[in-house]
């Protein structure tokens, strides 16, 4: 293997200087990458009114933890899903249920989305995501684009690797960043060689009850892992990460974490974990199942990788994995079949924390190294295999092909893309068609908003010769997005009625407020234009307690009728939920102010919406 010139930090700022600098220079807005500049590019991302995008982009939202849905190629935002943070645009945080998904929490840091798939194709049924900020991760349903359920990954920090998974959803794997004791508990820094370890959690999905669990976990080496992928096709028991910090620094990473010439690819079985777990070959670690690699051998590699690489992507056909340098100019092909063969033929070169590393010469297929491109970090693929990375420093996206390494394309973005993503672009068939560049500075794009700017996604025509033809700012951080066909998500019209949920009145003469000591069950309903709490009641549309009370208030949207949504807020408490058609939800809080509150509809529903309001009365104790 040649030695990379290593890009020290200061160096990698000074690149990262001189490209804003150069980039800011060359981008007038009249330049030609930076605009639409003739007709046939507006007509490519101009849906008409009437018309919809073909695919749905799901991006993360990064440390707003939340989920922003944009259409593709218009670019349009359509939806935010709150996935690991409070919205009140829709109660997300307030009512019972994602109040208690959100485990107390009121941040997240959402890195990576992830459909589910079958046979490595999306299937548009689910969505997985992680968070890094506070260990989590959830998944979002795709007939609703609301969170169903949210777990808590004990014994690790900052799952960022994650979510990528398997061919048939079988695993999402949740590598973490951050290394950290089992269990979290106080160690000294310096026995960290020792006491610290980075964890991967493989978590399943039941489809049934629409539950997260965590099916067993590994104790790595205490390195940071920083990107993952799933096999593919031939490759498809098997999945990559990427790490760094091999050098088990405790300080002052930005220098410390880049010192030795080499970091490795982790590279695991995960139908030969499963069968370890099967047979017991694990211990209990805090109630999970923990498989320590250097008791318990097999099924994980080490491949030694040029330093500190960030990205690794498997390719749709399932024969390469590629791993982009980010401080060494470089994407690297390796090969699962040279790999397979390395594991079979024990062709090590010793191993590192019990962990047997295979000869890089053994597995490498070539190196790439596109003339003057700096900074690679992720790469995509199209449907003729073709491989699409970001660099960020150069501030660019480069065409190439893996099979053979030949540079194809470049096109200049702004600036600094960390992913991008292809339509299907995680597939085992790519569509092609387009590329949106997830950039991390938008400097002179759009309209100033002061001294912080939106990031910047780019929508790249990759049809023909690579071209950048529109543009959208999006909110904090489009760390990586995925793109789906929008025909293959259904999502339903209106919440069925749900004859065994009871919290649910459908029907005004069923409304009612019971009382039990001092907790206060309201069951009611919202329609256009009125609450009903309890419809015998003098005044069917106010809430009377005593000061104290524990309440719980039950409310069903009876509008069938599809956008009619209602919202439900009491002034001055601090609580806000919403009511989707057909949709009950609850909303539970003690009554410790007294007085006069009213209480109104939230969300714009009819011409009489602002009469939809009521009073919520708390008598004070004497
Ligand atoms: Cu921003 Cu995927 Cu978290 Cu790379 S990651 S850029
Ligand atoms: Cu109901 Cu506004």
């Amino acid at each position: 293997m040649k030695k990379w010139v290593p890009i020290t930090s200061g160096l990698l700022a000074g690149f990262i200087a001189a490209t804003i600098s150069f980039a800011n220079f060359s981008s007038n807005p009249k330049s030609e990458t930076a605009s639409a500049s003739n007709k046939s590019d507006a007509e490519k991302v101009y849906v008409p009114f009437g018309q919809k995008d073909d695919y749905y982009m799901f991006a993360s939202g990064g440390h707003s933890g939340q989920m922003f849905i944009y259409g593709v190629p218009s670019m349009r935002k359509i939806r935010t899903i709150p996935v690991f943070s409070p919205d009140s645009a829709t109660g997300y945080g307030f009512d019972e249920h994602s109040k208690k998904l959100m485990g107390g929490y009121t941040w997240g840091d959402l890195h990576h989305p992830a459909f589910s798939e079958t046979n490595g194709d999306y299937n548009g049924k689910w969505m997985f995501a992680t968070d890094v900020g506070n260990s989590r991760a959830a998944v979002v349903d795709l007939k609703t684009f609301t969170t169903k359920d949210i777990i808590k990954v004990p014994n690790t920090a900052g799952p960022h690797c994650a979510a990528f998974v398997t061919e048939n959803t079988e695993y999402m794997f949740l590598p973490t960043r951050f290394a950290v004791p089992l269990g979290q508990k106080y160690e000294s820094l310096d026995d960290y060689s020792s006491k610290y370890r980075g964890v991967m959690s493989a978590v399943t999905f039941n489809e049934k009850n629409v539950k997260l669990n965590i099916a067993y976990q590994v104790a790595l080496p205490p390195w940071s892992y920083d990107l993952s992928d799933a096999g593919k096709k031939g490759s498809k028991d098997w999945a990559v990460m990427t790490t760094y910090n091999t050098e088990e620094a405790t300080t002052t990473m930005e220098v410390n974490a880049s010192q030795a010439d080499r970091d490795y690819i982790v590279l695991f079985n995960w139908k030969e974990l499963e069968k370890m777990v099967k047979e017991g070959k694990y211990e209990n670690v805090g109630g999970q199942k923990m498989i320590f690699p250097e008791k318990q051998k097999g099924g994980i590699y080490l491949v030694p990788v040029a330093k500190s690489p960030h990205g690794v992507d498997v390719t749709p056909d399932g024969k390469y994995f590629i791993a982009s340098g980010k401080l060494a100019p470089a994407m690297t092909v390796f090969s699962f079949e040279k790999a397979f063969k390395a594991v079979q033929n024990k062709d090590f070169a010793g191993e590192r924390n019990g962990i047997p590393i295979l000869k890089y010469e053994s597995v490498m297929e070539r190196e790439v190294n596109p003339e003057n491109a700096l900074g690679p970090l992720h790469t995509q693929f199209d449907d003729k295999g073709m491989a699409y990375t970001t660099m960020f420093i150069s501030s660019e996206i480069v065409k190439w092909d893996p099979k053979t390494g030949k540079t194809l394309d470049r096109v200049p973005v702004q600036y600094s893309p960390g992913h991008s993503v292809a339509a299907e672009g995680d597939t085992v068939s790519p569509d092609g068609k387009w590329l949106v560049a997830l950039n991390k500075l938008a400097k002179d794009t759009y309209l100033s908003v002061g001294p912080s700017h939106p990031e910047s996604m780019q929508l790249i025509d990759i049809s023909g010769k690579m071209k950048v033809i529109q543009s959208a700012p999006v909110d904090p951080e489009p760390h990586y997005a995925q793109m789906i066909k929008a025909d293959k998500i259904k999502t339903i019209e209106v919440y069925p009625k749900d004859p065994k949920n009871k919290d649910a009145v459908y029907e005004q003469k069923d409304t009612k407020i019971v009382r039990k000591g001092n907790e206060v069950h309201v069951y009611g309903i919202a329609m256009r234009s009125r609450f009903v709490f309890d419809a015998k009641s003098k005044r069917p549309d106010v809430i009377e307690v005593n000061q104290g009370d524990h309440v719980f208030i039950h409310l069903t949207n009876i509008d069938f009728d599809e956008d009619i949504t209602h919202g439900f807020a009491i002034n001055d408490y601090n609580l806000n939920m919403e009511v989707q058609p057909g949709q009950t939800n609850t909303m539970e809080f003690t009554a410790d102010k007294a007085g006069t509150f009213p209480l109104y509809c939230t969300n714009f529903c009819s011409a009489l919406h602002q009469e939809m309001n009521g009073y919520f009365l708390v008598k004070p104790k004497k």
